[in-house]
């Protein structure tokens, strides 16, 4: 059985203040919960959202880091600075960091295997734009970049690796892709992990769905029988919004 994860995703939003009043504001509501709950936070709210969260089921993830350890690469974030404050979780490849930073399939790669060296959980983002929807590639172009992204990974890393279906055109747009779209894709992504590793892997691994998913869709999308979790932007930003989630 895998465990669902809902991971919230703030992007560049929130302050110290506002995310440690976040976390103490659900942490009463969701304890004994089977679902996992990450919260994916800008980097210098990362430190002093790990104290605020001891003693709670509460993870945190970052939102991207830089794929060698140390080094002349001003303004990145190493492996070891989040292994240090005891991050699990490391989104990884969302496309915001490919649409806006130049992030390819191969700095994904490497990324990735940095996080999973280090233990640190990948959130590997792969999804189609509209144009390749619409032309029919969505298959196509998720399957290239989860075959490049676990290019080097080993069998025995694969299931730590959470993999996020989110079609861009449904980001932030509140045009969510229909959960059984979603479903199909994702039990594609599962068999194409198949193929690379073995069945048992393949029924390991944790697959979220990203992409305007909100508290009235996020039952229908978690009732999914290959869904295993969501990756939430505008919809995990406040406290009841993102319970309502956890608690689909
Ligand atoms: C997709 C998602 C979070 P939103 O980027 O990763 O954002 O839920 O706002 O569409």
């Amino acid at each position: 059985m895998r465990n669902p994860i809902i991971a919230g995703n703030w992007k560049m939003h929130k302050t110290i203040a506002e995310a440690k009043a976040f976390i103490s504001e659900i942490q009463g509501e969701i304890k004994g919960t089977d679902v996992e709950v990450v919260l994916c936070a800008p980097f210098t709210l990362l430190r002093d959202m790990k104290l605020a969260s001891e003693g709670t089921n509460i993870k945190l993830g970052a939102q991207n880091m830089h794929f060698e350890e140390k080094g002349a690469y001003t303004g990145e974030v190493s492996v070891l600075h989040l292994k240090e404050i005891g991050i699990d979780y490391v989104i990884i490849g969302h496309s915001e960091r490919r649409q806006y930073f130049g992030e390819t399939d191969e700095s994904v790669n490497r990324k990735l295997l940095k996080a999973i060296g280090h233990g640190i959980r990948p959130i590997l983002c792969v999804g189609e734009t509209l144009e390749e929807r619409e032309a029919g590639s969505t298959k196509d172009k998720v399957k290239l970049q989860v075959e490049k992204a676990f290019v080097g990974v080993p069998g025995e890393s694969a299931a730590d690796v959470v993999v996020a279906y989110e079609p861009i055109w449904a980001i932030g747009t509140g045009r969510s892709a229909t959960s059984s779209d979603a479903n199909e894709v994702i039990e594609y992504i599962r068999s194409i992990v198949e193929d690379l590793y073995s069945s048992e892997v393949s029924e390991k691994v944790r697959i979220q769905y990203g992409g305007s998913v909100n508290p009235d869709n996020v039952e229908q999308i978690m009732n999914e029988a290959d869904i295993d979790g969501a990756l939430v932007g505008g919809a995990s930003l406040e406290p009841s919004s993102f319970l309502e989630l956890v608690n689909f």
